[in-house]
């Protein structure tokens, strides 16, 4: 690959962005008090949805400006999981929002298609033997890299999405031994999802419990949820741009989540 002087680089980058030839994918949802929030057995704290309150609207409350404020939680909505989320990174170095070095929010991104299984079963697990199938077919998943679970399940709307039974909610996700290959064995910078959390639906029952969150944040690796859209990316080939709030100590944030995308056929 020939290596471009950095302002070159940035000035072609910028041209690209600007003409099309890099497509700006947005992966996130709305903000919306309609969009559900994971809920935890009721012994349980609860996460808020997000809820918005008016303060003026070019009127008595101030005459010429409209604004509002808004309250949600630090995991509602498409949100960043920092490794202080989970009891196994609390002592994690820079695993909080505001002290994760700015250069680990740009990086590269593979996507694992598992729409079709997803479909069929919405308690599937992605397991190393898949991610070992994509990589005969993509080229090993680079160390540092963004590693995202396709699934489609950000079409899903109202119930469907959490799809809560009596037995508890039922959602894909990885199994532990995929997120313990990603971490230990390919070094990925974190994991994300369609899904309302890292992990699967029913990941209580899993060994460990939760693995996504105990491995990755463990590991001081990231997290990422309620993603949309991962449809519109390629398998790999993409740079993410997921940016928390530089909220103090923050476990974790909503986010707007931006891939910059080759368009296919687009100058070289
Ligand atoms: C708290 C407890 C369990 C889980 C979660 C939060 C999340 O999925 C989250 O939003 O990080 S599984
Ligand atoms: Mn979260």
């Amino acid at each position: 690959m020939t290596e471009l002087a950095p302002d070159a680089l940035l000035a072609g980058m910028a041209g690209m962005i600007a003409s099309g030839g890099l497509e700006v994918v947005d992966l996130t949802h709305p903000l919306d008090p309609d969009f559900p929030v994971i809920v935890l057995p009721p012994e349980f704290g609860q996460c808020a949805r997000f809820r918005v309150e008016e303060i003026s609207a070019y009127d008595h409350r101030g005459p010429a400006w409209k604004w509002r404020n808004f309250t949600c939680g630090e995991h509602t909505g498409t949100h960043f999981d920092a490794p202080v989320h989970w009891v196994t990174g609390r002592d994690q170095p820079n695993g909080t929002t505001d002290s994760i070095p700015p250069e680990r929010f740009i990086g590269p991104v593979c996507v694992i298609d598992c729409s079709a299984e997803a479909a069929a079963d919405p308690d599937f697990l992605l397991t190393e033997g898949h991610l070992r199938a994509w990589e005969a077919d993509h080229g090993e998943i680079p160390a540092d890299c963004w590693v995202l679970m396709r699934t489609d399940w950000s079409r899903r709307r109202g119930a469907d999405y959490l799809n809560m039974h009596g037995d508890g909610p039922h959602s894909p996700g990885p199994d532990g031994g995929a997120i313990s290959f990603l971490v230990h064995e390919r070094g990925i910078r974190g994991f994300g999802t369609e899904t309302i959390g890292t992990d699967a639906g029913q990941a209580t029952h899993l060994d460990p419990p939760y693995p996504a969150h105990s491995i990755l944040h463990g590991a001081g690796r990231y997290g990422l949820q309620c993603l949309r859209d991962l449809d519109r990316l390629p398998a790999r080939g993409a740079i993410l741009i997921a940016a928390p709030l530089n909220i103090r100590d923050g476990t974790g944030s909503p986010l707007r989540v931006l891939a910059l995308v080759p368009r296919a056929g687009g100058a070289a």
